[in-house]
């Protein structure tokens, strides 16, 4: 992993092409692991539809959602525990925050061709004082950014596989979502899609 100068956007600090390729390669194959111990699911939101984006999670919590509403839990909805946080993933939370604390959950989001992620603020967490990572694997994705208020401005920039974005401080509530994904653009992963993966200080 090398540190390089990072771009910032609305207070979102991006590391691009933090990863090289075998890293890419080594997480990819870390994050399947993960995904064969607690598969991937569609959650669904309060009314019933489900997100076009697949999630599963490790760490001691996981972020669910179903007609009870969007938390965290200690067990993914089939009943099993979380598996580990795989460290590849650890050492980027590491270099990217210095923070002392270990993030708590990791959120896997799986996208494919068609999946989307609307406007939201990510609020499930006990404390907003601590950074949100993200990773993004395979795919290109079509970020789109606002601010903390609801129906604000917004801007879009194109997160690709090795990109790190760090989201803390004033930007922590800031409203983001994901618009689309650019289709082979990336041969990391044999399916196609995309990756994300969120760390967390959740509770
Ligand atoms: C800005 N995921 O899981 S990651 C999510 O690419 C989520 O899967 C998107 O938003 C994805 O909640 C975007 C970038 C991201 C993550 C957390 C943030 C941006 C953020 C928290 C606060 C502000
Ligand atoms: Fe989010």
């Amino acid at each position: 992993m090398k540190l390089r100068p990072t771009l910032t956007l609305r207070g979102v600090e991006i590391h691009k092409g933090i990863l090289d390729a075998p890293e890419q390669a080594a997480m990819r194959d870390a994050l399947s692991d993960v995904v064969r111990a607690a598969p991937l699911f569609r959650p669904e939101m309060r009314r019933g539809q489900k997100m076009s984006v697949r999630m599963t999670s490790a760490g001691r919590l996981g972020w669910v959602s179903d007609r009870r509403g969007y938390r965290y839990e200690p067990r993914h909805p089939a009943g099993m525990d979380w598996p580990p946080i795989p460290d590849c993933v650890l050492a980027v939370w590491r270099a990217v925050t210095g923070s002392e604390r270990a993030p708590d959950s990791c959120l896997v989001n799986y996208y494919d061709a068609d999946a989307r992620m609307g406007l939201h603020q990510d609020r499930d967490e006990a404390d907003f004082s601590w950074p949100v990572v993200s990773i993004s694997l395979g795919d290109d994705a079509l970020f789109r950014i606002g601010s903390v208020e609801k129906g604000g401005k917004t801007e879009s920039i194109w997160l690709s596989s090795g990109d790190v974005a760090v989201l803390g401080g004033p930007a922590r509530l800031v409203h983001h979502g994901i618009d689309r994904i650019r289709a082979g653009s990336s041969s990391l992963l044999a399916r196609g899609g995309r990756i994300n993966v969120t760390l967390r200080v959740a509770g």
